[in-house]
């Protein structure tokens, strides 16, 4: 007996906004040619087949045509992950009918409710699946449990399901004949994420135990990105993983397939196939002269690139689509060193005095830096208007020559502006004029000037 086990397709998934399509189309293209050439018996997908509850058409008949193109050539079983939708998939199974190669689950059922599928092997063997959809801990499932029970721990609640299935599994079973095969869309605790899992489904709360999962020949798991076998060694089984890298979590990663051929009575070893399909994910740090030495290992990518300059460059976004012609660039973000200032040796404000505020500015310059020009510029511009403030001088900078003449009455507005009339607008706004405070104590009005933005706060003669 021979299985095709799939996983994760998440079709009409976007990565940093780039639709999956064409990748999707690519490995699936590819899982038929396998399917077609390894002639499995049975074929299991399971779960997160679309990405969404309610996918775009594109991708319904994305999803049907591959699993009709499968179901030319075997049984397709599919479970229905958390990203599906249970009504969907019981629409697609009312649409297909019950002639179909193509089964598809959209919750746990009892065995008595057809839990159990009996599915015919070339070989004379008989396959025995049972198959656990995604459960959500937050629906009763009708069948198992009833309104006192539903609201119990979940790994406990998927327990009474598991329990079920294997003594469906284990009844009329012929050790000579029958191959055993449970199949999940399920968290199992100890599993490696890959971090595009949705990240409420895989929490502590949705780990259940191996240890309550029937012995079968194979497992076949679903819900966890990162292809690997079911951890521990309790159980012969694997997580198939999905077919496609979807998101930086998954950067690197072998995709794949995995076959398994089994004798009835007896676990069998799985075996990888390999998918190539589809745009890997690629992910560069460093220089413009680092990417032109590693932009030939890029190839046809999904980039995203982090590039340090020495100072803001005009055009990089198109330097670095020079460099990767291949590549759709995801996103492109520039760090020039010039936005931060040097940090000092040594600069520790933890116990001495309090330090004045152009040293604060300063360490706030090297430790968060400016969003559009360079640090030191700033630097020295906040230098020279405290200096002005200190002293009470007007400033002016030469940027301001270049300004437009202020709208004025005297300069008879807009049409009647003289360029090198401008006024200091700097030096005006700078507050450097007296202002009237009002008296903390005694409540009359006096005039004063402004230092460091903290005018005094009492009269001369309460003073
Ligand atoms: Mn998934």
């Amino acid at each position: 007996m021979k299985l095709l086990h799939v996983s994760d397709w998440h079709l009409g998934r976007a990565t940093y906004g780039e639709p999956r399509a064409q990748d999707h189309d690519a490995v699936l293209a590819e899982i038929v040619a396998i399917a077609a050439e390894q002639r499995p018996d049975v074929i299991v997908h399971t779960g997160d087949l679309f990405d969404v509850v309610r996918p775009a058409y594109t991708d319904m008949a994305r999803g049907v045509t591959a699993l009709q193109e499968l179901g030319a050539v075997a049984p397709v079983v599919v479970l229905c992950g958390n990203h599906d939708s249970p009504a969907l998939f019981d629409l697609l199974a009312q649409l297909v009918g019950p002639e179909s190669p193509i089964r598809f689950l959209s919750r746990a059922r009892t065995p008595q409710a057809g839990g159990i599928l009996h599915l015919p092997a070339a070989d004379g063997s008989e396959v025995r699946l049972a198959g656990l959809p995604f459960v959500h801990a937050n629906r009763m499932l009708d069948g198992f449990e009833d309104a006192t029970t539903w609201h119990g721990l979940y790994t406990d609640r998927v327990h009474v399901v598991e329990q079920a299935l294997a003594r469906g599994l284990l009844e009329g079973y012929d050790a000579s004949r029958d191959v055993a095969i449970f199949a999940a869309h399920l968290h199992v605790g100890g599993a490696i994420l890959s971090g595009s899992e949705r990240r409420v489904h895989v929490g502590d709360t949705y780990a259940s135990h191996l240890e309550h999962i029937p012995a079968v020949s194979y497992a076949a798991f679903g819900h966890i990105h990162k292809p690997q076998p079911l951890p521990g060694s309790v159980l012969n089984g694997t997580y198939a993983g999905s077919p496609l890298q979807l998101d930086f979590g998954e950067l690197g990663e072998e995709k794949r397939v995995v076959l398994v051929e089994a004798r009835p009575g007896r676990s069998a070893p799985p075996i990888s196939i390999p998918l190539r399909g589809g745009r890997p994910l690629w992910r560069f740090d460093g220089t413009l002269d680092e990417l032109a030495v590693r932009a030939s290992r890029a190839g046809r990518c999904l980039a995203l690139v982090t590039i340090h300059t020495a100072t803001t460059t005009p055009g990089l976004h198109v330097m670095v689509q020079d460099r990767l012609p291949d590549a759709v660039l995801l996103q492109v973000t520039e760090i020039p060193a010039d936005r931060k200032l040097p940090a000092i040796a040594g600069a520790d404000t933890g116990d001495g005095p309090e330090p004045a505020i152009d040293e604060l500015f300063r360490l706030y310059l090297a430790e968060v830096g400016t969003r559009g020009v360079a640090a030191d510029r700033v630097m020295a511009t906040f230098s020279t208007l405290l200096d002005a403030v200190e002293s009470e001088q007007l400033v002016r900078f030469p940027e301001e020559d270049e300004l437009p003449a202020p709208v004025t009455p005297s300069n008879g507005g807009p049409a009647g502006g003289e360029a090198g009339t401008a006024q200091p607008l700097l030096a005006a706004s700078l507050a450097l004029a007296p202002r009237m405070i009002t008296c903390r104590q005694c409540g009359s009005s006096f005039e004063a000037p402004v230092r460091r933005g903290r005018p005094p706060t009492l009269c001369d003669r309460c003073r």
